[in-house]
């Protein structure tokens, strides 16, 4: 169902992976929807992954506990129209007026499989998305439910800890698999608008640049090298993926629940995921600015620019 979840395994399996470390996409479950997946084993991932919508610019209904989505048809029952957040349900009082309630963890649907799990940010395993934000909206209002999020997909397991040389690295391959997303999105683009037009006209310098490193696994000294040499090229895809996340609300702040689409299915795969994404916010304000987060990326101060927030 949401081809962005395999399009993102793919590409951070083949892309993010250290040249040293291979990592064998064919035999964990890949999952195409958290709420409905259903594990392909032993199956090879899709050698040329469709891109079917923007991996980054997700439904982040997933992960996000505000967005309110509004149906286009219209029908007696209140309820229908009135969308309530993650681990809400609607219900009517007696003038027939919908209000939104904490779900009964207990009326989720059971999970299928290990694969629908997530783990908390309290370190605990919950069964499926839909137990962990009904257990969250039973907390709302406690610290202790301000402090919980979802931390990652998949049941909670040690992560090792993230090295400082590690942590260094990491933003290398990402910024470069960043690069390649929208390169890809760019040629598989067609008429399926991934990409706006303005989107487009940036990425076509980038595509266009025939010096630019092909997507694949490339030595952490080449990729270093290649940021230096074609900075420019890596500009606008910190700020494209920026524009993606900072979406509830597009106020040029990322927060924990917006960054969740990113972080959460990466965690399990890159262990410098929460180290990096923690230092990303140098005023420990608990939001990442987008001059931080450019910063995080290597991107140079007088090269930040809203107007690439496109
Ligand atoms: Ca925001
Ligand atoms: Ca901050």
């Amino acid at each position: 169902m949401r081809m962005w979840i395999v399009f993102f395994l793919c590409l951070a399996g083949h892309a993010m992976a250290a040249p040293t470390e291979e990592v064998p996409v064919t035999e964990e479950p890949v999952y195409e929807d958290i709420d409905d997946a259903v594990p392909v084993i032993d199956e090879p991932v899709v050698e040329e992954p469709e891109v079917g919508v923007n991996p980054v610019q997700v439904d982040v209904g997933e992960f996000d506990e505000a967005i309110e989505i509004i149906e286009e048809e219209v029908f007696d029952n209140p309820c229908l129209t009135h969308h309530c957040k993650k681990g809400k349900v609607c219900e009517v009082d007696e003038d027939n007026t919908p209000l939104c309630v904490c779900q009964d963890p207990t009326a989720c649907t059971a999970a299928e499989g290990e694969f629908e799990h997530v783990c908390g940010t309290d370190n605990k395993t919950y069964d499926t998305s839909c137990h962990f934000f009904a257990t969250k909206c039973a907390l709302e209002g406690t610290k202790k439910g301000h402090k919980l999020h979802l931390d990652y997909i998949g049941p909670c397991k040690h992560i090792d800890t993230c090295l400082d040389s590690e942590l260094n690295e990491f933003p290398l391959r990402m910024r470069d698999w960043l690069k390649n997303v929208l390169v890809t999105l760019y040629e598989r683009d067609e008429d399926n608008n991934l990409l706006t037009e303005k989107q487009k006209l940036r990425v076509k310098k980038i595509y266009e640049n025939e010096k630019r490193l092909q997507a694949g696994e490339h030595s952490l000294d080449l990729l270093a090298h290649d940021f230096e040499k074609n900075y420019n090229m890596y500009i606008f895809p910190v700020h494209w993926q920026f524009g993606q996340l900072d979406q509830h609300p597009v106020d040029g702040y990322l927060t924990h629940t917006e960054l969740s689409p990113l972080r959460a299915p990466l965690i399990p795969m890159e262990h410098c995921t929460t180290r990096f994404f923690e230092e990303c916010d140098a005023d420990s304000d608990k939001y990442i600015a987008l001059e931080e987060w450019a910063a995080c990326f290597g991107v140079k101060e007088q090269d930040v620019d809203k107007d690439l927030v496109i």
